[in-house]
């Protein structure tokens, strides 16, 4: 069988110099930032963009990647549109599990002058109630103790750190799901770096040479299967390991706030705009928390996938009612939240594009709080509703208490807790108890809690549809 690489496919564009370190070289990484700058060292001929990629949790895409010389096919998919092509802006990978030490080293190399991020929303170890790093984490006191850093924090602040002997300056973005994800980067970096060493000064040289820009990112990347690298074999007649495949819309909206030059995404439909926020308010409350809601009440009905799960008449019309009576008041009235929500659940009903709600399921201790639970807060300070976010969480809360009677171990960091409160005697009000996840104001006491709670019970026994009624 031929593998793609660089001798199979030969005139594929490469950079020559490294530009870029991507920390999570996942699959919506390579069909999202490397894609767009890609198509942007096509066009102007720049070779100095050249992306390391680094994987953070497994060698498994290192393997893939490395025998491919970082080629990759991405394949897109919608209704009536089939296009795939080969990538080639990764000249080099790294795994961060094999030698820390690298990364450590690339970030700290001065011809690199962005770091990107999408390392998911647990890989900042974030405490969600005060969007602060969790000096506690065993990982984060481990690393501020002297080992090659395992976290990316701890990464990150160690490679700036060499940075700072050649007073290089380096453009930190963050492209992960988060709310004000570039503040909330350099907060983290901010927590590390004054528990570390030489606190004072490599704080102030951060704070003079480093941007944390917050970006918006869009595209739906579901994992990778067989099925897939069979398919394009079948098209192509190349094995390739890397392959991904995504729908054909992507959006990136970046904060035009940087320390460094950067390559020409302006020209490949990247925008670059003052403030960031009232696109991402509006990506994470609608997009994503609409994901959630279909990901966990799509599940317990027996849907594999997101296309399946909004198929259906009752989780569509959930979807409709979450999004325009409790959501749309939340966001800046001068952006159109119907259409928007329209345009997303048509993205979501993609049936050429099987994303799982097994996949979007995952680690939902991390994304209740910034898909959910900001609009609640800010719908309780308005008076506004919040039944059908209320019905979001308590889809949340009936899976976790299903999967762990079914004696399965969730995919999420916080397992262990939920899997505990989940097997309580009262397992609604135990796992809103968790105050990592809810605070203090939204537990199983508050009056959001008692909605919640309201909703669990008839999801419990009766169907969405049911539930809906009821709760109408
Ligand atoms: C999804 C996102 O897995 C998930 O939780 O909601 O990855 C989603 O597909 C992307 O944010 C779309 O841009």
């Amino acid at each position: 069988m031929t593998r793609l690489s660089g001798a199979t496919a030969p005139d594929v564009v490469r950079p020559t110099t490294r530009g870029i370190i991507h920390l999570g070289l996942g699959a919506f990484h390579r069909a999202h930032q490397a894609a767009f700058t890609h198509e942007a060292s096509l066009l102007t001929g720049d070779t100095s963009w050249g992306i390391v990629g680094v994987t953070q949790r497994s060698s498994r895409v290192a393997a893939q990647l490395l025998p491919q010389d970082g080629l990759f096919t991405l394949v897109e998919k919608g209704v009536g549109v089939e296009r795939a092509s080969v990538i080639g802006s990764i000249i080099e990978v790294i795994s961060a599990v094999e030698d820390p030490a690298a990364v450590v080293e690339s970030i700290g190399d001065p011809d690199v002058r962005i770091v990107s991020l999408t390392v998911t929303e647990k890989g900042y170890r974030l405490d969600p109630a005060t969007g602060r790093l969790r000096l506690d984490d065993s990982d984060i006191v481990a690393d501020l103790a002297g080992r090659a850093p395992r976290t990316v924090i701890g990464q990150l602040v160690a490679g700036i750190a060499l940075r700072r002997k050649t007073d290089s300056p380096l453009t930190v973005l963050c492209c992960d799901n988060l709310p004000h994800n570039g503040r909330l980067l350099a907060n983290v970096v901010a927590d590390y770096v004054a528990r570390g060493q030489d606190s004072d000064r490599l704080g102030r040289w951060i704070s003079e040479n480093v941007a944390f820009p917050s970006s918006m990112v869009d595209r739906i990347v579901p994992a990778t299967t067989e099925e897939d690298r069979s398919w394009l074999h079948e098209k192509t007649g190349l094995h390739d390991e890397a392959l991904v495949v995504s729908e054909p819309f992507r959006q990136w909206i970046v904060e035009d706030a940087f320390a460094t030059d950067r390559p020409a995404w302006d020209l490949v439909g990247v925008q670059f705009v003052a403030d960031v926020e009232p696109w991402e308010t509006m990506k994470l409350r609608v997009l994503n928390a609409t994901h959630s809601l279909l990901a966990y009440l799509g599940g317990r009905a027996g849907y594999v996938t997101i296309a399946e799960a909004v198929a259906d008449p009752a989780l569509a019309s959930l979807s409709r009612r979450m999004i325009v009576e409790n959501i749309s008041p939340t966001i800046d009235p001068g952006l159109n939240v119907s259409a928007y929500g329209e345009e997303v659940l048509r993205r979501f009903a993609n049936p050429n594009l099987p994303h799982t709600t097994g996949q979007v399921a995952m680690d939902g201790s991390q994304k209740l709080g910034p898909r959910i639970l900001g609009t609640v807060r800010d719908a309780r300070a308005m008076r506004g509703p919040t039944i059908w976010l209320a019905v979001a969480v308590a889809a949340w809360v009936r899976f976790v208490i299903d999967e762990t009677l079914d004696g399965r171990v969730l995919d999420d960091p916080m397992a262990g807790i939920l899997g505990a409160a989940a097997s309580s005697p009262d397992p609604v009000a135990a796992l809103l108890g968790i105050e990592r996840i809810f605070g203090t104001d939204l537990g199983a006491e508050s009056e959001f809690g008692l909605q919640v709670a309201r909703a669990a019970r008839l999801l419990e026994t009766g169907s969405v549809a049911e539930t809906e009624t009821e709760l109408s």
